[in-house]
């Protein structure tokens, strides 16, 4: 038996996923989820990140995620029955863009963590900013401004680093804080995505950050998958003493620290640099080589694929991403994605059983009714002033609400993922909501193309469990195709497969322009 651990640090929870691959038999051993607001309440989040009187401010307790991981390997220990002697590798994904900011204790603390005592205790007074902001932030557009002029407008931010300044992403929020907080930034000794952070609470030692994640700062070259120097500069002063090396994420960071191995009684198991939720996912459900996407349906939605060459959005819509493979991949982000689901079925008191029955009772396009689902400011496109926008959908239909929800989101992600410029065939569907089939169903009629679901929607933490199986390989001198890594786990069982219905492709391809014209218009309207 090889056993491998893959964690997901996500925004609103902790999965945790362990596979054993030994030889061809290949299997998923254990899967588990806890919500952050239901496991450690006393943080008091809300969908795991706090309360602010700004819309635009979104952050999250660093030692919140801290305990988390804590948490979740206690858990795993406790509950699957594996012989975890034979626990050979871990690795991890998280949400994107989030940092975490330590000082100079950080390191010995790392280094000391005593089996003895609760982890949290032991990290008080390393985190330099109490809370970081995540990726649902949108408060840095003064910095975005910033940092592109600085380095020649967007395009020659998108050139280096795949994508215009973003402002969930890293290199803006860091601006922003040493714009606000000197003293605190001055005090900062590193800058952790929440990847590279958990990895060094693992290793007992500050972690590197992986090209993938490091694609989502603004502040890494795609190029060379290094920090680059006129991006760093462009950010903020002193930055690149700041920031931990980027390295491959097949690095191994270090062997699991002594915390670990004597609190829950594991091997000594090799530590695999983590990586994003979304380059994980790509991993995860085998998007190994080109032609195929993949839709994630989570508090995000997203939609990526397979990108040999880089070529940034010309729009300036979405990312390009150094990919966990080594390739690189094509992405684009949607805020509004799950908590906007739940929005629309808590409102109209629903179950997901009568969000279902809506879809299914309601005509297909909605008799040209739609609705903008901006409940929060979003960020495809960039909407930083929220408001759902209706057209024809009475405030008291609640049916009218759900369908218009989903058609919504299914054309928002097949107008703004043009850009890649490829001819989707086959989606993957990933993510929590992509366990409904009445909505995949609107996903293949809106795309034209055939959907298919994957053995668990836990598609991050399978892709963190199979890096730490590719990296492991390596790290023996092996060397191993990563068709060779997925084989097993992440084909789509054929009865999943859904097929788009001729007579609503045409209804969608009629429908997606007026929704394009309503979402023009409301953006020239000033959003
Ligand atoms: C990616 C993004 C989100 C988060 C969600 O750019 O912002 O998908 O990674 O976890």
């Amino acid at each position: 038996m090889s056993i491998y651990l893959g964690l997901d640090s996500s925004t609103q929870s902790v999965t945790a996923t362990a596979i054993d691959v030994s030889g061809d038999r290949r299997s998923i051993l254990f899967e588990r989820t806890f919500r952050y607001d239901d496991e450690l309440p006393h943080y008091g989040t809300k969908y795991g990140v706090l309360s602010s009187s700004d819309p635009k401010v979104v952050h999250a307790p660093p030692m919140m995620w801290s305990e988390g991981l804590d948490r979740m390997m206690a858990t795993v220990v406790r509950e699957a029955q594996i012989d975890w002697s034979q626990l050979r590798a871990i690795s991890g994904s998280a949400q994107q863009h989030g940092s975490v900011y330590v000082n100079a204790d950080a390191a010995p603390r790392l280094q000391q963590l005593a089996p003895s005592k609760p982890l949290a205790s032991q990290l008080e007074g390393v985190f330099s900013r109490k809370t970081s902001p995540i990726w649902m932030d949108s408060s840095t557009t003064a910095q975005c401004a910033e940092i592109e002029a600085a380095v020649g407008g967007p395009r020659r931010l998108a050139e280096i680093s795949g994508s215009r300044a973003f402002e969930r992403f890293t290199g803006p929020q860091i601006r922003k804080f040493a714009q606000e907080d000197p003293a605190g930034y001055a005090a900062t000794d590193r800058v952790h995505l929440v990847s590279s952070w958990l990895a060094s609470l693992l290793a007992g030692k500050h972690a590197p950050i992986d090209p993938g994640d490091g694609s989502g700062m603004n502040l890494m070259a795609l190029s060379t998958r290094q920090w680059s120097a006129e991006a760093v500069r462009a950010t903020a002063s002193n930055l690149e003493a700041k920031l931990p090396p980027v390295a491959e994420a097949w690095t191994i960071a270090g062997t699991l620290a002594p915390y670990w191995t004597r609190t829950y009684n594991l091997p000594p198991a090799r530590i695999v640099a983590w990586s994003g939720d979304n380059p994980c996912s790509l991993v995860g459900t085998g998007l190994v080589r080109e032609g195929l996407v993949a839709i994630s349906l989570g508090t995000s939605d997203t939609i990526f694929g397979i990108m040999p060459t880089p070529r940034p959005s010309a729009d300036g819509t979405g990312h390009v991403f150094a990919s966990p493979t080594g390739s690189y991949m094509g992405m684009t982000v949607f805020k509004n994605g799950s908590l906007a689901r739940e929005r629309i079925r808590d409102e109209y008191r629903m179950d997901w059983t009568a969000f279902s029955k809506a879809l299914a009772q309601t005509a297909i396009g909605n008799d040209g009714k739609t609705l903008l689902p901006w409940f929060d400011p979003e960020i495809t496109p960039l909407v930083l002033n929220p408001g759902v926008r209706r057209h024809g959908i009475d405030a008291a239909d609640g049916p009218g609400h759900v369908r218009g929800i989903v058609e919504a989101q299914m054309m928002a992600l097949a107008l703004h993922s043009r850009w890649m410029g490829v001819r989707i065939g086959t989606i993957y569907a990933t993510g929590g909501a992509s366990a409904n089939r009445d909505m995949l169903q609107v996903m293949a009629d809106v795309f034209d193309a055939e959907v298919f679901q994957l053995q668990t929607g836990n598609s991050a933490a399978l892709g963190a469990a199979l890096r730490a199986f590719h990296a492991d390989r390596l790290a023996d001198g092996e060397t191993i195709s990563w068709d060779d890594v997925v084989k097993g786990f992440v084909a789509p069982k054929g009865d999943t497969r859904l097929t788009p219905n001729r007579a609503n492709v045409e209804t969608y391809r009629r429908l997606i322009d007026v929704y394009a014209e309503r979402e023009r218009s409301a953006l020239g309207a000033g959003v």
